[in-house]
């Protein structure tokens, strides 16, 4: 019976991914529209365009199967306990924790990973990742605020006994599910990260949090770990952009990312402000008070090549420079100024190549040539992230957190902690994919060291 054949990881994945997308566009309208936007702009872009940048990610590397369905999510988790139940439960879905992500330079009590899977194979399925953060309080610096924040997080439980029954069940089993069991568990799944309009403090507690930092309200008041969006991948975030405006959405001022390019890198974000929601506070006799929220918002992304350890060393040095030539010129646009610096980043393959900027896979094709495709980037940039999460916290007063803490170091250390996992490097998965198909081409080629 097929039913008792356990499912693939890849195949639960999609499923999963598919039902938090469906149930998202329930959520927020705005992301339906999204999609259909960044759908008929990659479609066009794909008949159209001869420019090499999508030559690049035609040839293979972005299959138009797996282009349609990717996204990546993200979460605000509030304890150590919620963030290992999570990476247990993605680990059945293919997602691991890779990378580290420290958010406090730009002013959050937070720090993330993504979890996302890891295999060339997997990927091509389907890339889907979650950026996922952890509250940190020692970071916070209101007391009172802080001991709200641990004690309303104390008593909320976002999984449910069937979704942890399911995981131990997998996990008793080498981590894989019978297909008898697939659809409970993204049914049950989604419970943790849908909507719950109904706070789970009083009006006061939410204010007490709101006001101490935009994002401790978010994260404590909740008793769910609602997803805050669901980002498609564009071929053309510019065009995405306009067209968005043409339509009336209210667009973030500049994109987040390296500069527009011939040869994309990393990654291009732009965000669509959050969205004012209605929720009901409980108050006392079974009352409910109504008030809103804002944290869910929609965003749009263009993803470029892998960039190695030199690469990244020298996209973080443009970037400070960019930085600071809009400090010392308020009048500087943001673009004009990146597109100015980045200047000193090769902006040709071969060039990115010889001076191993970019991961590649190689190719080998008849008559022994060697053919190089840059490899997609499958991760996320700690200044943008920081920047998507600030634009969408809504007005109030600047936050201020304990700042003296900071240490990157040892932030990843508390984050595997919590985690019950280390955190993998995110160049190691690339260095792999290159290494792998530099060692077949070698063996097709018949120069292969034993
Ligand atoms: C996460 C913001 C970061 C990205 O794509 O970099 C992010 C959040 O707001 O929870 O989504
Ligand atoms: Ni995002």
């Amino acid at each position: 019976n097929d039913l008792d054949k356990f499912i693939e990881a890849d195949d639960l994945r999609t499923a999963f991914a598919l039902s938090l997308s469906s149930m998202y566009k329930k959520e927020v309208p705005l992301y339906g529209d999204l999609i259909r936007l960044v759908a008929a702009v990659n479609k066009e872009t794909l008949e159209t365009s001869s420019n090499p940048k999508i030559e690049a990610l035609r040839h293979g590397d972005v299959a138009k199967e797996r282009l349609d369905i990717e996204r990546h999510g993200a979460i605000r988790l509030g304890t150590p306990y919620e963030l290992r139940t999570v990476r247990r439960m993605c680990a059945i879905l293919g997602m691991y924790p890779i990378g580290y992500y420290d958010l406090s330079p730009a002013g959050l009590p937070m720090h993330a990973t993504c979890f996302r899977p890891k295999s060339k194979s997997a990927l091509m399925k389907n890339p889907f990742r979650i950026f996922t953060t952890l509250l940190r309080p020692d970071f916070i610096s209101d007391g009172e605020a802080k001991e709200v924040a641990l004690e309303l997080l104390s008593r909320r439980s976002i999984f449910s006994d069937e979704l942890i029954e399911l995981i131990e069940k997998a996990e008793g089993q080498g981590g894989k599910l019978q297909a008898r069991y697939a659809a409970q568990f993204v049914r049950e799944a989604m419970k943790t990260f849908g909507w719950r309009p109904v706070a789970a403090a009083s009006r006061e507690a939410y204010s007490k949090l709101r006001n101490a930092h935009p994002i401790l309200a978010d994260v404590a008041c909740f008793h769910s770990a609602h997803i805050n969006h669901l980002t498609p991948r564009t071929l053309d975030i510019s065009l995405a952009q306009q067209r968005m405006r043409d339509e009336g959405m209210a667009a973030k001022a500049s994109i987040e990312g390296p500069p527009a390019r011939s040869c994309p890198i990393l990654l291009r974000q732009t965000s669509f402000l959050a969205l004012e929601e209605p929720i009901s506070f409980p108050g006392s006799n079974g009352a409910l008070h109504s008030g809103s929220h804002k944290a869910r918002f929609g965003e749009i992304e263009e993803r470029g090549a892998a960039v190695t350890p030199k690469g990244r060393k020298l996209y973080d040095a443009l970037l400070e420079k960019a930085q600071q030539a809009m400090d010392e010129d308020g009048a500087i646009e943001p673009e004009k100024a990146l597109a100015n610096i980045f200047g000193e980043f090769p902006d040709n393959w071969t060039d990115l190549r010889r001076q191993g900027l970019v991961y590649f896979e190689y190719r080998c094709l008849k008559a022994g040539i060697v053919e190089a495709i840059p490899i997609t980037y499958e991760d996320f940039l700690p200044l943008s992230a920081a920047g998507i999460f600030q634009s969408n916290l809504g007005s109030g007063k600047p936050s201020s957190i304990q700042s003296e803490k900071r240490d990157s170091a040892a932030g990843q250390a508390v984050l595997e902690t919590a985690l019950g996992a280390t955190i993998a490097d995110m160049h190691a998965s690339y260095e792999d994919i290159q290494n792998a198909s530099l060692r077949n081409c070698a063996q097709k080629l018949g120069i292969a060291e034993e």
